[in-house]
């Protein structure tokens, strides 16, 4: 060898080494390419094929959070999600990594909350040949073709210039589209040596052109109506003022699906709570007797709809979203207005401003709301009567916390009893409706919020996944775990008892004696207390509040039944008889 050609090559070897130094491998350029454009924390669960993920988040300015479970960490990067508003990341190992992170997806496509995932797959060379956990396309278990149904992007990348595209491209539609997306790359492809970065992520924030002419049609339409009222489900968000505003201007009652509760202030005179689920008598007033419902940013379900109501096909329905999609999914919009919320009741409201001409035709109690009636149920010795507790926490609560409610009789005794009076302090993701959510998702909005966080939970839901280790981990105060144990899956069995009667005699997850929550939750490392009456639990919900450490209140409550008829009804009359 000459020594020319020893120079050249020593000189290539430094440039390489030079463009390499600030990029490191893909695994490194990954994080650098996402970092400020995502939320900080990154949910993980270590494990051989993920391992340059780690490395890459070291000096990343990207903060690792280990999870008990794909799932549990998958949840936490829900609550960082809505919280934020920011695409939430999640690194994870292929395989069993993979799967056991389909349910948390599927929930934040329910919510709309854009969750980035990173999974490491098995190298290139192994792939196909039953190398451990391969779920590669060749492998038996291919991971992209699981998540391809659940998430708005789903793409392997086995050589690292298609992985660099692949994460900025992911990203991108994660915030346009404000849903999952995953990407899967080879760990070859991960440790391969970053030649440069992709264009810097900018993703053109949402918000479209309004349609003018589609808004002076639901004028001409609202100047014609009686009784107009606004329902509004989780799709409104971010548009608290401009809400009020235009409710103020109609002077009608406003009434939320359970999934927006608090995006309408529960406390404004105008508002009729929340429609369907656990709701109020008012509210199903206020609906039936309008006729004009200005429906915003929600597709009228299940629970939208007080299954379906019928009476929904006699109004004239104005429907907002900026998903064409949802127009005429369940009801035939008599105008479709194609836009961000926000931006479309400013439009609606400066419309109606100048031309309002409706006479204010709603009686006075359908405009002014009283607070529910207290639940008479009686109290029985050592139990707490479920409703008498969420009254205290009410009471109790501070006006900016953030309420995680999980699913389960506490979901619709939140809903019924809780008044949420600004958006964005309350979370129930009832569109999937998943066990455990909350227990989770609560210690990503606890870290993201930086404000103190509430979970109602049952005692099953509590059982179902260990975050809280999670949060004692990461030391989060000021974090407030109400576990409302009544010895079982209460909201399943109550439902069956509303459905058959007392001896229906199926299993229906009752337990034989109530778990120590306390026990387990000390366990863990948390602060917790056993309560068995109401100043019991208002002591140490007051000092859980305050505290430096989660806190669990293991609440002793009684089975009432929940305020559920609405879904009892629906399977009811959804059976098929003989
Ligand atoms: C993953 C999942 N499995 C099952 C269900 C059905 N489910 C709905 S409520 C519920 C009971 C939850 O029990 P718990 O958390 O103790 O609350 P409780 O109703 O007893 O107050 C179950 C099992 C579900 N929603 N999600
Ligand atoms: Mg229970």
């Amino acid at each position: 060898m000459t020594r020319t050609m020893e120079r050249t090559r020593s000189d290539a070897a430094q440039i390489f080494r030079e463009r390499r130094a600030p990029l490191g491998n893909v695994a490194t350029a990954v994080f650098k390419l996402l970092r400020g454009a995502v939320a900080p924390w990154v949910a993980c669960l270590p494990g051989g094929v993920a391992v340059p993920y780690l490395e890459g988040l070291r000096g990343s300015g990207l903060r690792p959070v280990v999870a008990k479970t794909e799932t549990g960490g998958g949840f936490f990067a829900d609550g960082v999600a809505w919280e934020t508003g920011m695409p939430a990341l999640v690194v994870a190992i292929t395989g069993p990594g993979l799967t056991n992170l389909i349910t948390p997806l599927a929930c934040a496509r329910h919510e709309r909350n854009p969750i980035v995932v990173l999974s490491a797959e098995v190298p290139s060379t192994a792939m196909g040949r039953r190398a451990v956990q391969d779920g590669s396309d060749l492998g038996l278990c291919s991971t992209t073709r699981l998540t391809a149904g659940i998430t708005a992007l789903s793409v392997a990348a086995d050589g690292p210039l298609k992985a660099m595209s692949a994460v900025r491209h992911a990203l991108r539609i994660a915030k346009a589209r404000r849903m999952p997306v995953h990407v899967s790359i080879a760990l070859d492809a991960l440790t391969t040596p970053a030649t440069a970065l992709p264009t810097p992520i900018d993703c053109i924030d949402r918000g479209m052109a309004v349609d003018s002419g589609a808004v002076l049609e639901a004028v001409a339409r609202i100047n014609r109506c009686k009784r107009p009222a606004i329902l509004v489900g989780r799709g409104v968000r971010p548009a608290g003022p401009e809400l009020v505003q235009l409710a103020e201007i109609l002077h009608c009652p406003v009434l939320t699906t359970p999934t927006a509760k608090g995006e309408f202030p529960e406390s404004h005179p105008l508002s009729a709570g929340v429609y369907s689920f656990a709701h109020g008598r008012l509210a199903h007033q206020a609906i039936r007797a309008s006729d004009l419902l200005i429906a915003i940013g929600c597709g009228l379900g299940e629970f939208a709809s007080r299954n379906w109501d019928p009476c929904f096909q006699d109004k004239v329905l104005i429907h907002v979203d900026d998903d064409p999609a949802e127009f005429g999914r369940n009801f035939t919009p008599a105008v479709a207005v194609l836009g961000d919320a926000a931006t479309t009741i400013r439009s609606l409201a400066a419309a109606l401003g100048t031309r309002l001409r409706i006479r204010r035709h709603w009686p006075r109690q359908l405009v002014s709301v009283q607070p529910v009636a207290p639940n008479p149920t009686a109290y029985k010795r050592g139990a707490v009567d479920p409703a008498a507790a969420f009254r205290a926490i009410q009471r109790l609560l501070p006006g900016d916390a953030r309420v995680l409610a999980d699913i389960g009789s506490v979901s619709a005794l939140a809903v019924h009893h809780l008044r949420i009076n600004a958006p964005q302090r309350f979370y129930l993701p009832l569109g999937y409706a998943c066990v455990g959510h909350a227990v989770a998702a609560a210690v990503g909005v606890r870290a993201a919020s930086g404000k103190q966080t509430v979970v109602c939970a049952g005692d099953a839901a509590f059982l179902s996944n260990t975050e809280l280790h999670t949060a004692v981990e990461m030391r989060l105060g000021g974090l407030v775990y109400v576990i409302a144990n009544n010895a079982g899956n209460w909201m399943v069995e109550s439902g069956l008892r509303q459905q058959f009667g007392r001896h229906h005699g199926i299993e229906s997850g009752m337990f034989r004696a109530p778990a120590n929550i306390a026990a387990i939750a000390r366990g863990m490392g948390a602060r917790a207390t056993v309560a068995r009456t109401l100043p019991e639990l208002e002591a140490a919900f007051r000092v859980g509040l305050d505290a430096r450490e989660p806190t669990v209140i293991d609440l002793r409550t009684q089975c009432v039944p929940p305020p559920m008829l609405d879904r009892v009804q629906f399977l009811t009359k959804a059976r098929v008889r003989p």
